[in-house]
């Protein structure tokens, strides 16, 4: 039996985890897994060290549209849970159903007469893209639904789609009985036909001009692995894997250089959420805001990496292991990628009076995945710094979901991609990161730092400071440009050098607030988009910014009510949920693959350490790193460019 509490289930946990459902509670073979994980313990047993091997289930029962949860304990193989959730609860989209609702769309008469008379007969090229549906009023009833959006290839299958969307043609369907229930079609025909492609079979040669990069380690690695835990430099931490998130990182801390023992940071870290809504009116369009972590779930999304193309260098990857909707275990190989790179600077000197010059170099540690998530992929970069800065990166790539006009036509609501009558709409993709807080033990605080002018007689002295203000009770706060407004957790038990409680602070450098009228469906459901920075005190089960069933809610769940009992946030086990993005105006330049558009925040010691931590690095004795910050005096040097 496993000894890391964090490390996901195996595929022998997962398989007697549905064998005891099967044999129990979910012997009907109408039965689908949502999802089976481990269930996570929780600080208090971890610290008590009551650790239950435990997995929990999310299923559907397909005759009934009903949706249940349960737990299963694998020490006895019981089931120690079974719930039925309230009728219309919908758990996340399984990838089962993409491929079932595509096939559905394709089979049915009447999507093949409209197709027809957009002059499409070839089914084996049409493409129903699986949206969820979303909500969109009390006329919705609880059926379990997605929304097909329409587009077909026209080469053949390597043909890019998205240059053929069929615009406000849209086919609904019910997924558990993997029918048709309606086709919206307002008539509009036109189909843009100009080939857009990627793919290297319609492009003309690479360029030859680039000589290879090489990474190596001769010395040997620096970082090492035992099962799910990870050492790196001064870091420690757990690595898991979940069917929402995908990759969670544990128990991050870093080692006392003076004691030798760990000081925790984070009891918790992930990517929890993404809600992309678009901005133009029409029908295809507007109805397009999928949730692709709550509504798809990032890990079964999860690619497996390819060694010299997703990640250079010495890589340790880490399988990942899932079930499908019958609740067959199955592995993506090399889902985690874990190696160390070279950063640049991390600090530097050079005093004129001596001419000495002292440079460090940065080196960080990546863990890293890519989901693909229909028409994108967001790479996932989580990065640890010598200097003690946790950040996160995720780079937007992929496919633009795009729109289709009259040729001719252009629309203020997005970026004409050709004259064919094709464009692609306006849209945020707005994050949420869910950060478990232990700065030096579980007590923590919060507090909102703001760079203001004092009032002053005297303009000419103008002082200005960072005002503190500490967050007292449960909240939600917007990021403010004009104050550079940041937060920071402070620990209870720890003070540093100077008798400040030792910190970290988090600043919101890509805020990005969701857009749509607060009316809203979209902005109800996603109400974790409508602030950067909340912070609740941890309770059990509330693990989602948008709630836990975000497939098809009717707005208000997750963080708002994890917030509604306002309880204190002072001295207490803290965790801060921070919404983040891109405001995605489309450039032309974007198509048809989409270059890496990045996000991301970091989070960084303050007052953590007692100076800089970084002093010890290694110097690079008698080469050009501990020398030469200028070339004055030198009358040989400094007046031209010179190649060495
Ligand atoms: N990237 C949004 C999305 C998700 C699922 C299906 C289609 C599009
Ligand atoms: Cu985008």
């Amino acid at each position: 039996m496993s000894t890391n509490p964090f490390e996901p289930l195996r595929r022998e946990e997962l398989s007697a985890a549905v064998d005891a459902l099967k044999s129990g509670p979910a012997a009907s073979d109408e039965f689908r897994f949502s999802s089976v994980a481990l269930k996570e313990p929780n600080r208090r047993e971890i610290r008590e060290g009551t650790i239950k091997r435990e997995a929990e289930a999310v299923l559907i029962d397909r005759a009934t549209g009903l949706a249940y949860e349960a737990v299963v304990d694998l020490e006895t193989g019981s089931v120690v849970k079974w719930l039925e959730l309230a009728p219309g609860t919908q758990p996340p989209i399984m990838m089962d159903e993409f491929a079932e609702c595509e096939e559905a769309v394709k089979n049915d008469t009447k999507v093949r007469e409209a197709l027809a008379k957009r002059g499409l007969t070839d089914m084996s090229l049409v493409c129903a893209e699986p949206w969820s549906i979303g909500y969109w009023g009390e006329e919705q009833d609880s059926r379990r639904v997605m929304r097909a959006l329409m587009y077909t290839r026209l080469e053949d299958e390597d043909d890019n789609c998205f240059a053929h969307p069929m615009e406000n043609f849209t086919v609904l369907v019910d997924l558990n009985k993997q029918e048709v229930i309606g086709i919206e079609d307002d008539g509009f025909l036109h189909v843009p036909t100009e080939l857009n492609n990627y793919h290297p079979k319609f492009l003309g040669a690479a360029r030859t001009d680039l000589k290879p990069i090489e990474i190596s380690f001769p010395q040997g690695r620096n970082f090492t692995v035992d099962g799910n835990h990870v050492e790196w430099a001064d870091w420690s931490f757990d690595i898991g894997f979940t069917p929402r998130e995908g990759l969670t990182l544990h128990r991050i801390g870093i080692k006392d250089k003076t004691s030798g023992g760990v000081r925790s940071i984070l009891h918790r870290a992930s990517l929890t959420e993404m809600v992309v809504p678009y901005g133009a009116p029409g029908r295809s369009q507007q109805q397009k805001n999928a949730f692709d972590a709550g509504e798809y779930n990032f890990g079964y999304m999860t690619n497996s990496l390819v060694l010299g193309c997703d990640c250079l260098g010495d890589i340790q990857y880490f399988d990942a292991t899932l079930v499908d909707s019958l609740g067959r275990p199955y592995t993506i190989e090399n889902a985690i990628c874990l190696h160390e790179e070279d950063d640049g600077i991390l600090w530097k000197h050079w005093d004129f009076r001596t001419d000495d010059a002292q440079v460090r170099r940065s080196r960080r540690l990546v863990i890293s995945y890519v989901v693909t998530i229909a028409n994108y992929e967001y790479a996932f970069y989580w990065y640890l710094h010598l200097d003690g800065t946790i950040q996160f990166e995720i780079k937007a790539t992929g496919i633009l979901s795009t729109a289709g006009l009259e040729p001719g036509e252009t629309s203020k609501y997005g970026q004409l991609l050709n004259k064919d009558g094709l464009y692609a709409p306006i849209h945020d993709h707005i994050f949420n990161a869910r950060l478990e807080w232990a700065i030096d033990g579980d007590r923590n605080s919060v507090f909102e730092v703001e760079t203001v002018a004092e009032d002053t007689d005297d303009p000419i002295i103008s002082p200005f400071y960072a005002k503190r203000t500490q967050l007292t009770t449960e909240t939600g706060r917007k990021a403010n440009l004009a104050t550079h407004r940041w937060w920071y957790v402070a620990s209870s038990d720890r003070t540093n050098k100077v008798d400040e409680p030792t910190a970290y602070r988090i600043i919101p450098t890509n805020p990005v607030a969701i857009k749509k009228h607060a009316g809203s469906w979209v902005t109800k459901r996603a109400q974790f988009a409508t602030k950067t920075i909340w912070v609740s005190k941890l309770e059990e089960g509330e693990r989602y910014p948008a709630g836990e069933y975000p497939n098809q809610s009717r707005g208000f769940d997750g963080l708002p009510q994890y917030i509604q009992a306002g309880d204190s946030i002072v001295e207490e086990e803290v965790v801060m949920w921070h919404s983040f993005g891109l405001n995605h105006v489309v450039r032309i330049e974007d198509w048809p693959v989409m270059p890496k558009q990045v996000t991301g925040f970091f989070i960084e010691p303050y007052g953590f350490f007692d100076e800089n931590p970084a002093l010890d690095l290694p110097r690079h004795e008698g080469n050009h790193c501990s020398t030469g910050g200028t070339t004055a005096g030198d009358p040989a040097a400094g007046s031209q460019l010179h190649p060495h």
